[in-house]
């Protein structure tokens, strides 16, 4: 797998491919160095199936902190072979992930992933200014999903770490975003920033950072993406709702990339992606020293393994 920085990624024999499928993750990170992962509170079995599948694809080694008795337990329960994984007893979900977060501080894990521990606990542990994994930008999370109702991958960010963000935290999320598809070999992605309408209404404060933004954009103040919106969600992502609005957009349609305007809207469209979408997702914490995998209860085995095939990536 070869990347360039220009819209595609190129396979080995010199053929194009575009971003359809989660696999391509699974290729990049088999092109890369391979990286151990530091698994915060490991003792849970469809996080412990995710790390078996990555080893078994040779994307990762990993290092599991937590309640060692009930690890082995579920191990055994998976045929999960643990003769090679360093395995440190922690039984303290928040302690273990403090442990976890050490590891990545200390280069002897480049990945960090949340097992059983509350998702504000976990984070918490990486935010912490002593022990932390914070590199003076913003945290904020990403999601790529693979759609049957959509031609390419789509991504969707922060449905999970940024609470209310301020336009000044939305510019921070969009830089971290587009990094993000800059290293994916993406060079100018699409971002459709979501509102409930299309055109800019003083008394919808989601259509002013739209616009907003999208100025920024066009002022070269944000770089390396084309930004529109404010854009509704249909607008967005159907070019027959573009037309049928006479929408005159670069993003509306064809969108790489949604910008959300809080965690409410973005994390109810995340789970109907999934839920009623029949969408995978794989995704990640960007901003952080290294790439930090936090997969809800709700995701699929396969869309597990894709966040670590995504963060071994990066
Ligand atoms: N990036 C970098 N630094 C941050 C960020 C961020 N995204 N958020 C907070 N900080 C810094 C602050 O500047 C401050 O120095 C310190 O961290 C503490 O910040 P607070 O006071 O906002 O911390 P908390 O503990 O009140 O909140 C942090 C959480 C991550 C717990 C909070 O933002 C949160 O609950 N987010 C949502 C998590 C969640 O429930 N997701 C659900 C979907 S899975």
């Amino acid at each position: 797998m070869l990347l360039n920085l220009k819209s595609e990624v190129w396979n080995n024999h010199g053929e194009k491919m575009i971003l359809k499928s989660l696999n391509t993750f699974i290729e990049i990170a088999k092109s890369k160095p391979k990286k151990k992962i530091a698994v915060a509170a490991a003792e849970d079995q469809p996080v412990l199936e995710a790390v078996a599948s990555a080893m078994k694809e040779g994307i990762c080694d990993a290092i599991l902190v937590g309640c060692k008795s009930e690890i082995v337990k579920i191990a055994n329960k998976i045929n999960f072979d643990l003769s090679n994984v360093e395995i440190l007893n922690e039984e303290i979900p928040a302690q273990a992930s403090r442990i976890a977060v050490q590891l990545v501080r200390e280069n002897k894990a480049q990945i960090l992933m949340k097992g059983l521990v509350g998702t504000a606990d976990f984070l918490r542990a990486i935010l912490d200014k002593e022990i932390g994994l914070r590199k003076g930008q913003l945290l904020s999370h990403i999601g790529f999903f693979e759609s049957p109702n959509y031609h390419k991958l789509i991504a969707l960010t922060d449905v999970a770490q940024n609470i209310a963000p301020t336009l000044e935290e939305k510019v921070a999320i969009l830089n971290n975003a587009i990094d993000m598809f800059h290293r994916l070999g993406i060079a100018n992605p699409k971002v459709a920033v979501l509102a409930a309408v299309e055109t800019v209404n003083p008394k919808m404060p989601a259509t002013l950072d739209a616009a907003l933004l999208t100025m920024m954009n066009k002022r070269k103040q944000i770089k390396g993406c084309i930004v529109d919106g404010p854009l509704a969600f249909d607008n967005a992502v159907s070019e027959e709702a573009t037309h049928h609005k006479g929408i005159v957009s670069d993003v509306a349609g064809d969108s790489d990339l949604l910008l959300v305007p809080d965690i409410e809207a973005g994390n109810v469209l995340y789970k109907s992606f999934t839920y009623f979408g029949n969408a995978v997702v794989a995704a990640i914490i960007l901003g952080a020293t290294a790439p930090i995998v936090l997969t809800s209860r709700a995701d699929s085995d396969r869309s597990k393994l894709m966040s670590i095939a995504l963060a071994a990536s990066y």
